[in-house]
């Protein structure tokens, strides 16, 4: 008798449940088919969180194979003034009360500068919606980044900011992104998004773009040639028909400008914000967000498990649920940190690569684009 040989991928082992729903999910996932609205819903009811998670795991080691992606970033956030005061955020503060604040153009060039000695390859800069700034003070600090770091690559403004800066300077949406393009924009973040659903956005962030408006100006985004992330914000007051429409809406765009790289969910963390009363999500609201992002966004390349948000150990796991990216070293985070995130501000690089390795996954550093990233292993300086 001839020995069975079987590919060493997940697909090897038969899909096993306590919950009968999901087996003719597991059939369309198992044939490569698009999941509905329903299925979508049954994903996030059931209790099977391990038969998810295999799924999901099936579908990310199809796509990168053992591979985790990680990258050595920093955020800037040059300003928390902002005119929108959501309830969903810490961070945010009117122009004129204690602890608000906006960086000089050297002060942004400066904190750039700092920190930990392996070369970044990517800045990431989002701030708070500010009524005075001039548009000039954001093409200045583009410029002036770009310039002084021409290998970095600038992931700058959420489509919030955006619409918010063609309403300030009355602009279009497509001349405002041309114009930061110019002066060096590479990409843009996923920010802003929170959850489409406008009964829900309307309680949590009603002064912010509604969802269509977050949607359009992705598109133009994409159509002028700059790549951007997609969030959801969850664990609030929405619910999973909230949910589900929300994925749905970003895989229809997808569908349409294949401009997104990365679907990140976001843990709500609600101290010190007007929703503090909520509590904080679980450990099984986190895996299973990420499980079931990865098998409704078929079309999306890449699934974040934003470590920051996730915590480390949730962060790790996710690897074998779904994502395939814990993010970067970020060095100094604010938005959650003024929520109450308990997690360190920054994680070296070799930090992640021992969470990704420990995880059973191939640590990849990758450039915001997602192309390998070649070091020199003793300066850690980027060598291509
Ligand atoms: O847009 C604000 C969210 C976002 C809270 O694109 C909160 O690579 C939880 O978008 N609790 C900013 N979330 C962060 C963001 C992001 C982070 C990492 C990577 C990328 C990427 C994007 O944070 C905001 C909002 O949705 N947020 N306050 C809070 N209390």
């Amino acid at each position: 008798m001839s020995e069975v040989q079987y590919p060493v991928t997940a697909e090897r082992h038969a899909f096993l449940t306590d919950d009968r729903r999901l087996n003719p999910i597991a059939e369309k996932v198992q044939a490569g088919e698009r999941l509905s609205a329903e299925d979508g819903l049954t994903l996030y009811r059931t209790g099977d969180i391990l038969a998810v998670g295999w799924l999901a795991n099936l579908v990310r080691e199809r796509m990168w194979g053992n591979v985790a992606y990680f990258n050595v970033n920093r955020h800037i956030n040059p300003t928390n003034v902002c005119i929108a005061a959501c309830r969903l955020c810490a961070f945010g503060r009117r122009k004129d009360v204690d602890g608000a604040y906006t960086m000089a153009l050297q002060e942004v060039f400066d904190s750039a500068a700092t920190g930990y000695t392996e070369a970044v390859t990517e800045f990431h800069i989002v701030g708070g919606l500010h009524p005075d700034l001039p548009f000039q003070y954001f093409l200045d600090l583009v410029k002036g980044l770009h310039e002084r770091f021409p290998k970095v690559h600038i992931k700058a403004f959420t489509m919030v900011e955006i619409a918010f800066f063609a309403k300030l300077y009355k602009m279009s949406i497509r001349d405002v992104l041309l114009k930061l393009k110019e002066a060096g924009v590479d990409s843009m973040p996923g920010g802003g998004a929170e959850i489409f659903s406008e009964r829900v956005r309307s309680i949590i962030c009603d002064h912010k773009i509604d969802g269509n408006e977050w949607l359009d100006t992705a598109r133009i985004a994409h159509e002028v040639g700059l790549k951007s992330n997609a969030t959801m914000l969850y664990g609030h007051i929405e619910n999973e028909e909230d949910r589900v429409d929300h994925l749905l809406k970003l895989r229809e765009l997808q569908d349409e400008t294949h401009g997104f790289q990365t679907y990140i969910g976001l843990a709500f963390h609600p101290d010190n914000t007007p929703l503090q009363h909520l509590p904080k999500t679980t450990g099984m609201l986190d895996l299973k967000q990420i499980a079931v992002a990865r098998l409704m966004l078929d079309n999306f390349p890449h699934i974040k498990a934003y470590w920051q948000m996730l915590t480390p150990k949730i962060a790790q796991i996710a690897l074998r649920f779904g994502a395939d990216d814990l993010d970067g070293t970020v060095v100094e985070e604010k938005i959650y940190h003024d929520a109450g995130a308990t997690t360190p501000q920054g994680l070296r690089r070799k930090d992640l690569i021992r969470l990704i390795t420990e995880a059973g996954r191939v640590p990849v550093e990758r450039d915001t684009l997602y192309r390998p990233v070649v070091r020199d292993e003793t300066t850690f300086t980027v060598a291509v």
